[in-house]
């Protein structure tokens, strides 16, 4: 019987769940898709008049859509080196609306990491989910997102007002490009992997 020469199959990337969390608006759908190696699965819908009340849009420009499940997206982080498969991240944005919480436990169950946005214009915001990711001990990163009418602080500054550990990185990126976007989620891989080699 012919058989071809055999070869030893290529390793598949690792794969690793990471949350994309922050208040609405802070742009984790704009993240997720600018990051994602596929058309990301988003359910976005229209704002209507009916959530006036109930979603503040202060500060929040142009904002026509709000994400209403989950964002989806895929990206795999290959080791130039080959010496290892590499990682697939796949990103689960999360709803930013505090009514949707109780969807938090199965968000992140599995999570390997967080990756919390957050907007200078309305740092405070932050808080809250800074809070839900620390109570379950998740290893997180904090992509500050610039929008137009930005504030720029240092990035010490940034660090004190959210009460960072000085371990847990921060930066600055531009969500909408995907350079950025992909550099915030490989920082965040880049700690949740110290952290695995240092416990
Ligand atoms: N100028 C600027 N606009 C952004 C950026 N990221 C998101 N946006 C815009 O901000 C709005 C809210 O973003 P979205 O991703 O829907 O926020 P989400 O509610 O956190 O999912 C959208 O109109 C985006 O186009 C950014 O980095 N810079
Ligand atoms: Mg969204």
């Amino acid at each position: 019987m012919d058989c071809a020469p055999c070869e030893r199959p290529r390793a598949r990337p690792v794969p690793i769940k990471i949350v994309i969390a922050g208040p609405f608006g802070v742009g984790k759908t704009t993240l997720v898709a600018s990051a994602t190696e596929r058309e990301p699965l988003t359910t976005e819908e229209i704002l209507t008049r009916a959530g006036e009340s109930v979603d503040d849009l202060t500060g929040l420009g142009a904002k026509t859509t709000t994400t209403v499940g989950i964002d989806f997206g895929r990206l795999t982080l290959r080791d130039p080196s080959g010496a290892h498969p590499g990682v697939v991240l796949y990103l689960f944005g999360a709803p930013g609306q505090a009514r949707f919480r109780i969807l938090w436990d199965e968000l992140t169950f599995g999570a390997m990491g967080v990756l919390v946005l957050a907007d200078t214009r309305r740092f405070d915001e932050s808080f809250e989910i800074l809070d839900l990711v620390e109570e379950r001990g998740l290893p997180y990163a904090v992509a500050v997102n610039t929008f137009d009418d930005s504030p720029d602080f240092p990035a010490s500054e940034l660090r004190g007002s959210l009460d960072l550990h000085q371990r847990t990185p921060l930066d600055v990126c531009d969500a909408r490009d995907p350079a950025s976007a992909r550099s915030m989620l490989i920082m965040l891989v880049e700690h949740i992997k110290e952290l695995a080699l240092s416990s």
